[in-house]
């Protein structure tokens, strides 16, 4: 009771935050754009997203988080360079919800000046995507538009490369399962290593997630990696700030 009381305060008042972490290009070390996450109340029982998304899934309100969730992503979004892109999550199952309405999101995106280039829709999937034809003819639409697709966690879950190949993102984001301590993890490595290669022929970019340490980060550059996010390149802030250390410096 409790928690549905917290819960329909933050619906209602609108009280989540968007936290903006930078994706840094391995090849310039510039930002080349930031993914927008969420986050509830400062101390709530919501303030992590996964509680709050896997709550609202339960109560069958997640198309309606979702929706607040990346209207909030956008207004926040001030800052961004002309040049770089916005990483925006949607779980693929939401996508292919009846109530989902691409075009109010299109809208809002319209009303703050940020054009189809700069936007890449994340498709978020931990499990199986329930209506895969019915997914990919609606990135296909958006695609069509001019915005960009990535696939969220690859390498973990039921992400397979045949999925992935049908669906032909612009961007594989791999999941940091994978990518921390690849340094020194040969099996990672080997995994990592047939992704690249498959994103090579398929003309998409990688985008290594959760990196935390230095020696994975030379790993990943001498792999051949195009973009890498993790706290050790910069942490979710409220802001969209270029905070990306120097590479090649350390
Ligand atoms: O930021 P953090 O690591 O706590 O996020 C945990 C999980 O919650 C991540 O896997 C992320 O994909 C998910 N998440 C964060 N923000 C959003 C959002 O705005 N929409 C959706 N659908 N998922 C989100
Ligand atoms: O699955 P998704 O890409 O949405 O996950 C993003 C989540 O990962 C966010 O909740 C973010 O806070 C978290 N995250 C980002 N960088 C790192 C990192 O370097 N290490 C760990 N452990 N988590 C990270
Ligand atoms: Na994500």
């Amino acid at each position: 009771h409790t928690l549905s009381l917290a819960f329909g305060t933050i619906m209602e008042e609108k009280r989540i935050q968007s936290v903006y972490q930078p994706i840094v290009s391995l090849t310039n070390g510039v930002e080349f754009g930031y993914e927008a996450l969420t986050r509830g109340p400062k101390g709530s029982p919501f303030e992590s997203p996964l509680k709050l998304f896997d709550y609202a899934e339960r109560q069958g309100c997640l198309h309606m988080l979702d929706r607040l969730a990346r209207e909030t992503a956008i207004l926040g979004s001030h800052g961004l360079k002309k040049e770089q892109k916005i990483f925006i999550n949607i779980p693929a199952n939401v996508i292919h919800d009846s109530e989902f309405t691409p075009g109010q999101t299109l809208r809002i995106l319209e009303e703050r000046g940020i054009l189809p280039q700069n936007v890449v829709f994340e498709i978020t999937e931990r499990s199986s995507i329930e209506d895969f034809s019915t997914v990919k003819r609606i990135l296909h639409h958006y695609r069509r538009q001019g915005y960009q697709i990535a696939i969220d966690d690859a390498g973990a879950g039921y992400s397979s490369l045949e999925a992935i190949a049908e669906l032909h993102p612009d961007f594989i984001k791999v999941d940091r399962s994978l990518i921390h301590g690849i340094h020194q993890d040969k099996i990672k490595e080997y995994i990592l290593e047939t992704l690249v290669t498959f994103a090579q022929k398929m003309n998409i970019r990688i985008i290594a997630e959760g990196i935390e340490e230095y020696p994975d980060l030379d790993k990943l550059m001498r792999m051949g990696v195009h973009f890498a996010q993790g706290y050790l390149l910069g942490r979710p802030n409220p802001k969209i700030i270029d905070i990306a250390p120097e590479l090649g410096h350390h």
